[in-house]
């Protein structure tokens, strides 16, 4: 067995929790923060047999976009104790970051 982890913007969550549930998947949705933007993202968990991970994603290919986000760097003058905000600069975020790691064991009680 393997479990699916997909950090997925907002928008495209709901897209790609309906896709998978209408494709008889069990999944788990978590409120997460990405470390670099500090932005809420979300991430998907999605335990399932080897054989299914491609048409997992496959939906996950199919419902979470690229998008285009603004940032502002926050730089610091050096010795000086003092941070100042730079220009925004356009990073591109998603569709989907996932990772797909093994399973040892996985137990319903
Ligand atoms: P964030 O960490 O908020 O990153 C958002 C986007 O900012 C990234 O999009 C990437 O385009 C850019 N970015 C991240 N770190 C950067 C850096 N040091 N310098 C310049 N640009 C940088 P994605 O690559 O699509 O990642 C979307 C979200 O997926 C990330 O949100 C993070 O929550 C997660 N993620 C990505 N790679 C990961 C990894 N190796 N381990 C754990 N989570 C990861």
């Amino acid at each position: 067995m393997k479990l699916v982890i997909a950090v997925v913007q907002d928008q495209d969550e709901a897209n790609l929790l309906s896709a998978l549930s209408e494709s008889g998947f069990q999944a788990t949705k978590l409120a997460s923060t990405g470390g670099f933007l500090r932005e809420g993202n979300t991430t998907i968990l999605v335990g399932v047999e080897e054989e299914k991970v491609e048409a997992v994603l496959d939906l996950v290919r199919k419902t979470c976009r690229s998008r285009r986000q603004l940032v502002t760097p926050l730089a610091s003058l050096g010795r000086i104790e003092t941070t100042y905000f730079t220009e925004p600069v356009e990073v591109p975020v998603g569709g989907a970051t996932v990772f797909v790691v093994d399973v040892e064991r996985f137990i319903k009680v």
